[in-house]
């Protein structure tokens, strides 16, 4: 258990060399890569992502962390295929038509991939035509949808209402975010539910497929 305690604080540092010489480690010891994910890498994300809830860390030590984490992960993709390990769920992720900040919504991939989701990124500047297509494609849990601007925000509204128009609003639920967004527009456009940070989108994720 030693080597997954150690992951865990390294994985937070984002030393990536030594991640992955720890996970090599872990594995020659005999560890699943459910156990090297659940109680040393994604341990990890998880306690970091409180600390930057609560600014005790910020977004470079988060960004840091997480291309450990992912290069850390790398080695685990063929163990996880041959043991059969299952997403936590699949959640289609975008920055808003009109929209190019990205920064948020890749923190907020982050924190749902440290999480244990699939993540489909669309990107920056997603219509909600191909947000419709996504759903259709993906059939995922959650939609995750981040604006920056004030005059972006509608969009938020649009892409809602463009699900509803194509019968897919009962089959997945919607998390709005960014930094005009708050909890009474969520509520006005009809969204599911409002996270203020990442940390938060990911608590959202995991109370979706809990
Ligand atoms: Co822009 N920009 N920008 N910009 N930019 C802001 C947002 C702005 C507040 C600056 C200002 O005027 N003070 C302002 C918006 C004003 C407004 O609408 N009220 C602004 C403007 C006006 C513009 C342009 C219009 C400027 C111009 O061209 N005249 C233009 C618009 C381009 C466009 O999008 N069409 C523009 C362009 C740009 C750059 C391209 C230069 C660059 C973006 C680069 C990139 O993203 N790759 C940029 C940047 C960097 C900023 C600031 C400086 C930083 C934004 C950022 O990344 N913050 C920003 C001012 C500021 O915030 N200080 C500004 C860090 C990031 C971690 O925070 O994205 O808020 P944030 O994410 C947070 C939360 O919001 C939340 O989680 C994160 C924290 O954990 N969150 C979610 C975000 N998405 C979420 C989704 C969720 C849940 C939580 O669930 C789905």
């Amino acid at each position: 258990m030693a080597v997954l305690e150690e992951l865990c604080e390294i994985v937070q540092k984002g030393k990536a060399k030594e991640v992955v010489v720890l996970v090599q480690q872990a594995i020659d010891e005999g560890f699943t890569a459910q156990q090297i994910l659940d109680d040393g890498l994604l341990k990890g994300m998880g306690e970091l992502g409180v600390r930057f809830k609560n600014n005790e860390v910020f977004v470079p030590e988060v960004l840091i962390a997480a291309r450990a984490l992912n290069q850390g992960s790398a080695l685990l993709k063929e163990k996880m295929v041959e043991e059969g390990v299952e997403p936590l769920g699949c959640v289609v992720l975008a920055t808003v038509a009109g929209d190019l900040h990205d920064i948020g919504k890749n923190l907020v991939r982050m924190m749902l991939e440290g999480a244990g989701f699939n993540v489909i990124d669309l990107g920056i500047d997603v219509s909600a035509d191909k947000i419709v297509e996504a759903i259709k494609e993906h059939h995922p849990d959650l939609i995750a949808l981040s604006a920056l601007l004030t005059t972006t925000m509608a969009q938020q509204a649009a892409i809602i209402e463009a699900i509803n128009a194509a019968g897919l609003r009962d089959s997945v639920k919607i998390l709005v975010g960014g930094a005009p967004i708050t909890q009474s527009f969520a509520d006005e456009i009809g969204a599911d539910f409002y996270a203020p940070d990442a940390s938060s989108a990911a608590d959202v994720a995991k109370s979706v497929v809990q």
